[in-house]
C-alpha cells in the first residue's frame, strides 16, 4: 500500500513537470471520448475522421456525410451537428476544421462551406538521402534518417501526415531538388512506398525529385538526351515499376541545368523537351511534373541574374504539355528576407505555374530567429493574383527534432504555408492567431504576441538588409553577414559585392531603363513604379537603383542616414520582442518559454552583428558618420577590382 502511495506521488510529480518539447505542435485538443460519430462505411481516412471526432469532440453527436453532389473533392460543408463532403479526406478536412473552431475563442463565424484555393498543396523537403536536409535546421531527415527505427519511426511519419492534413496540406516531395539518382533504384523506391502507405489516409501524396541524368547516371543509358529512344523508354518503364509500387503516386520535381545539375541544354534541348519527356512517361498515370524556373548561369551567363530565368523560358510559353507546372520562387532572386515578386508569373500565360516559397529561414535566422513568414508570403499575392496559379509549393522546415522545425516559432511558418495554401485570402494577422491560441493557449498574451510574430519579418529585413539590399549574406551558409564578400573562384552571382555594387558615389544595384533593364520584365504599373527613382518604393529602392548616399528619401533623411536608421530600428524591434516575451512568461510552460528566451538574446547579438559588420563597411565608402551610438568593427577598403562594382 505504502509503495503504490509513493508510486502514486512520484508520478503525479512527474506529470506535473511532464515536459513541453513542442512535439504536439497546434494540435493540443483535449482527450473528451464524448462524441457519437454517426458516419457511413468507408475506408482508412473515414476511420481517422471518426476516431478524431470520438476522442476530441466536445459536442454530443455529429454525423458524416458523404455528398457527392458537393463539387470539390476537398471542400466540405460544416456546421454545429453535422460535417459533408464529395469524399472521404474532405470529411477528415472538415473534421479538423472543426477540432480547430473549437480551439479558438473566436469561432462565431464558424461553419459553412469551405475547399481550397489550389489542388496541390505541396511541401518540399530538400532532405538527402544521407539524411542531412540542405538548408534544413531541425535535425535530421525524418524520412531518411535511421534515428528512429520500426514503430517509433512510422508513429512519427504518422504524426506528420496528421499534422499536414489538419491544415490541408496534400502533397509531399520526400528529398531534395539537387536529387541523388538513387533515389530511384528499387531499395528506394520500396522504402518510398512505404511512407506512402503511412501517410495515404491522411490524404498526402508521395512526390518524388529527380535528377535528370538518372538513367545514365545509373547506368542504363549513354545519354539523357530527352529526345533519346532508349532515354525515353528507360523513364517510361521506371514510372511504370513506381506506379506499380504507389498506384497514387503524385509525379516529378525536377531542377535542372542549374547550380550543377544536369539537363536538357547539355543536349543542346530546352526545357520544354525535357518536362516533356517527363510528362509524356506521366501521363497514362495522371502524375505531373513540377519544372523548377530556378536557373542561372546557363545559357544567360553574365546577364543580371534576376532576369535570367524568364529569358530562359519566355520562348517556351505554351510549349509544355498540359500536365506541366513550372514552379517558381516568390522572388527572382533567391528566398531574400525581401524582393519584389518574381515577374516570371506576369509573363508566362499559357504555362501553368506554381509558386514556390521557402518555409525553412535559410535567409532569414534558420532556426534561430523568430521570424513569421506569413507576412512575406502575403506581401507576395499582393502583387502576384492567386488565380495566376495551380498550386502552391513550401520548402519544408521540418526534421527529426523533437520539435520538429527547431525554434518553437518556426512552427508557425508551416501552420501559415498550410493555411495560405487553402486560402490565399486568409490573413496573416488572422493565421498567427489562430497558431498562438491553439499552440499556446487562450491564456497567454495573444496580441503582443501576435504584433511580435507579425512585425518580425520587417525587423528581420531592417536588421539585415533594408532599404531593397539583396544577398548580403556570409557564404555557403547563409547565415551571417558578409557584405564584403568577393572570392574569385567562385560564380560572381554567388558573391555579395556584386549586388550591392557600393561605391563611393552610392549603393545598389541599378536594374532600371537605365540600368540592366530588369524592370522591363513586370507588368504595368509596376514597372514604371520600380523605374523611377521617385516613384519605386523605399523596400526595393536599392534592389532596382543605385542610389548616391546623400539622395533624399521621401521623408527628407539622405539615404545613408535612412540606411543607419534602420538598422537601429530592426534591433531596437528585437529588444522589444523580449519585453513582450518577459511578459509572456507566467503564461508559458518553462521549457518552451526558455528556449524562445534564450533564442531571442540570440536573435538581438545576431542583429547587432549584422548592423555592426555591414554599416562599418558600407561607411568605407560612405565616409559619412554614423549618427547613433555605434560600436561596429572597423573595416579596411576592400580590394576587389572596382569593376565588379560596375
Ligand atoms: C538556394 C539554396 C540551395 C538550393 C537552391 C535551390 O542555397 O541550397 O539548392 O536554392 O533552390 O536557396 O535549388
Amino acid at each position: 500500500m505504502k509503495k503504490t502511495i509513493l508510486l502514486f506521488i512520484f508520478f503525479a510529480i512527474c506529470s506535473t513537470i511532464t515536459a513541453e518539447d513542442g512535439h504536439n505542435l497546434w494540435l493540443r485538443y483535449e482527450t473528451l471520448n464524448k462524441a457519437h460519430v454517426i458516419a457511413p462505411q468507408g475506408g482508412k481516412t473515414m476511420q481517422i475522421a471518426i476516431e478524431e471526432l470520438k476522442k476530441y469532440w466536445n459536442g454530443k453527436d455529429i454525423k458524416l456525410v458523404i455528398d457527392k453532389r458537393l463539387k470539390n473533392d476537398d471542400g466540405f460543408i460544416y456546421d454545429a451537428d453535422s460535417i459533408c463532403s464529395h469524399s472521404e479526406i474532405g470529411l477528415l478536412y472538415g473534421v479538423y476544421e472543426a477540432l480547430r473552431t473549437q480551439q479558438l475563442s473566436t469561432n462565431s463565424n464558424a461553419g459553412g462551406y469551405s475547399a481550397p484555393k489550389y489542388s496541390r498543396r505541396i511541401l518540399n523537403h530538400w532532405d538527402n538521402l544521407d539524411g542531412s536536409i540542405e538548408r534544413g535546421y531541425a535535425g535530421k531527415s525524418i524520412f531518411f534518417s535511421s534515428k528512429l527505427k520500426g514503430y517509433d519511426w512510422e508513429k512519427r511519419i504518422m504524426e506528420y501526415a496528421r499534422a499536414n492534413a489538419s491544415i490541408g496540406i496534400n502533397g509531399s516531395v520526400l528529398n531534395n531538388v539537387n536529387a541523388s539518382p538513387k533515389i530511384l533504384t528499387k531499395e528506394y523506391l520500396d522504402s518510398i512506398k512505404n511512407i506512402a502507405d503511412i501517410i495515404r489516409p491522411y490524404g498526402i501524396k508521395v512526390y518524388l525529385s529527380v535528377n535528370f541524368g538518372s538513367p545514365m547516371a545509373l547506368g542504363y543509358t549513354k545519354t539523357a538526351d530527352p529526345l533519346d529512344v532508349t532515354v525515353r523508354n528507360w523513364w517510361i518503364n521506371k514510372v511504370n515499376e513506381i506506379y506499380s509500387l504507389i498506384p497514387d503516386f503524385g509525379g516529378f520535381l525536377v531542377k535542372a541545368n542549374s547550380e550543377g545539375q544536369p539537363g536538357p541544354f547539355d543536349y543542346g534541348r530546352t526545357h520544354a523537351d525535357g518536362a516533356n519527356m517527363l510528362a509524356d512517361a506521366l501521363a497514362p498515370h495522371k502524375g505531373i511534373v513540377m519544372w523548377r524556373s530556378f536557373v542561372y548561369g546557363a545559357k544567360h551567363k553574365g546577364e543580371d541574374r534576376v532576369k535570367q530565368a524568364l529569358n530562359e523560358f519566355k520562348d517556351l510559353d505554351g510549349k509544355f504539355r498540359n500536365n506541366v507546372i513550372l514552379q517558381s520562387k516568390n522572388g527572382p532572386l533567391d528566398f531574400q528576407p525581401r524582393e519584389p515578386y518574381a515577374p516570371i508569373f506576369d509573363n508566362m500565360k499559357h504555362t501553368k505555374q506554381m509558386a514556390e516559397f521557402q518555409i525553412t529561414q535559410e535567409y532569414t535566422g534558420q532556426s534561430k530567429h523568430l521570424v513569421y513568414l506569413a507576412t512575406m508570403w502575403k506581401e507576395f499575392f499582393s502583387f502576384v493574383s492567386p488565380d495566376c496559379l495551380v498550386g502552391i509549393a513550401g520548402v519544408s522546415n521540418i526534421g527529426d527534432d523533437t520539435n520538429w522545425c527547431g525554434h518553437p516559432f518556426s512552427q508557425a511558418n508551416w501552420y501559415a504555408f498550410g493555411r495560405l495554401a487553402w486560402d490565399p485570402s486568409l490573413s496573416a494577422d488572422l493565421i498567427a492567431h489562430e497558431w498562438i491560441q491553439q499552440t499556446f493557449g487562450q491564456n497567454i498574451n495573444e496580441y503582443a504576441i501576435g504584433d511580435m510574430m507579425l512585425t518580425s519579418r520587417e525587423a528581420c529585413v531592417d536588421y539585415m538588409m533594408p532599404l531593397g539590399l539583396h544577398h548580403l549574406f556570409a557564404f555557403d551558409h547563409h547565415y551571417g553577414p558578409q557584405p564584403d564578400g568577393y572570392k574569385a573562384e567562385y560564380p560572381i552571382e554567388w558573391c555579395p559585392v556584386y549586388y550591392h555594387k557600393a561605391d563611393k558615389n552610392g549603393i545598389g544595384f541599378d536594374r532600371s531603363s537605365k540600368g540592366t533593364n530588369a524592370v522591363s520584365q513586370y507588368r504595368e504599373p509596376y514597372r514604371s513604379m520600380f523605374d523611377n527613382l521617385q516613384t519605386c518604393p523605399d523596400e526595393y529602392l536599392l534592389w532596382f537603383h543605385h542610389v548616391p548616399w546623400d539622395y533624399k528619401l521621401r521623408n527628407g533623411d539622405t539615404l545613408w542616414d535612412e540606411l543607419c536608421g534602420l538598422y537601429y530600428r530592426g534591433i531596437e524591434q528585437v529588444v522589444s520582442f523580449q519585453k513582450i516575451w518577459q511578459d509572456a512568461q507566467p503564461y508559458v510552460d518553462e521549457e518552451r518559454w526558455s528556449k524562445v528566451n534564450v533564442l531571442l538574446q540570440v536573435q538581438l547579438d545576431n542583429a547587432k552583428e549584422w548592423r555592426n559588420y555591414t554599416l562599418g563597411y558600407f561607411q568605407t565608402f560612405s565616409k559619412q558618420p554614423i549618427k547613433y551610438d555605434f560600436t561596429g568593427v572597423s573595416f579596411m577598403p576592400i580590394s576587389v577590382s572596382s569593376k565588379l562594382r560596375q
